[in-house]
């Protein structure tokens, strides 16, 4: 009997899952959080960053989360315009990741029609299409209120639990399609960007079945 039962313990304890972790955040407004744990995080963004007031978007959310000083603003041109890109080095071991973030389309973003459409977000994890979509055909499930330029990307399951196993993470935001002007025309800006990854943890279950392991082992051995 005590043989099962350590067997199992053992078993248990080593079938580890996974739980969702922050690996980072950035409020574009001069504080970045990095996971610091098993590893420490490094990295941040390049390519195209323009920190901008967020002016009248401010307090638009949810609560906890809203747009608040500064977001990231991408108003290049081109097909594809310029791309913003987030780099995060030296993560631990995961199997999967999320990508958050608050999203402002801003000015004027055309339909499919051309010769003014169609206007495209795209994200890329490290190289591969995740989401891309036209904002006008977007079932807007995620919009911040009905018929608005604002969505709470935390929300859109073409971003959650990503298969990635990497200890780096390449996240690439830009703009494409035949029709997209930038600058005046149409831009986007994301706000409060946060990347979790599912780390596995051993959890308190475990150390409560060790608890029972050392109490049974106690009480055998006498
Ligand atoms: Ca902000
Ligand atoms: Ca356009």
């Amino acid at each position: 009997m005590a043989k099962y039962l350590l067997l199992f313990v053992f078993v248990f304890a080593f079938s580890v899952y996974a739980v969702p972790v922050q690996m980072y955040f950035n409020n574009f407004d001069g504080t970045q959080s990095y996971y610091s744990g098993y590893t420490t995080v490094t990295g941040g963004f390049s390519g195209t960053v323009s920190i901008e007031s967020v002016g009248g978007l401010s307090g638009i959310g949810v609560t906890g989360n809203t747009f608040s000083g500064s977001y990231l603003r991408n108003s290049t041109s081109g097909n594809p315009a310029s791309t913003t890109v987030l780099t995060l080095s030296n993560l631990p071991v995961h199997d999967t990741v999320s990508i958050n973030f608050l999203l402002a389309l801003i000015n004027s973003w055309d339909g499919d029609a051309s010769p003014y459409g169609p206007d495209i977000l795209n994200v890329k994890v490290n190289g591969s299409l995740v989401f891309s979509y036209n904002p006008r055909t977007y079932a807007n499930s995620t919009a911040l209120s009905m018929g608005s330029n604002t969505f709470n990307m935390y929300l859109e399951n073409a971003l959650k639990d990503i298969p990635h196993t990497a200890s780096t993470l390449t996240v690439e935001w830009y703009a494409s399609g035949s029709g997209w002007q930038g600058g005046a025309d149409e831009s986007w800006a994301i706000e409060n960007v946060q990347i979790v990854a599912n780390i596995p943890e051993p959890g308190t279950c475990v150390l409560f079945m060790f608890a029972f392991l050392a109490f049974f082992m106690k009480k055998y051995s006498k």
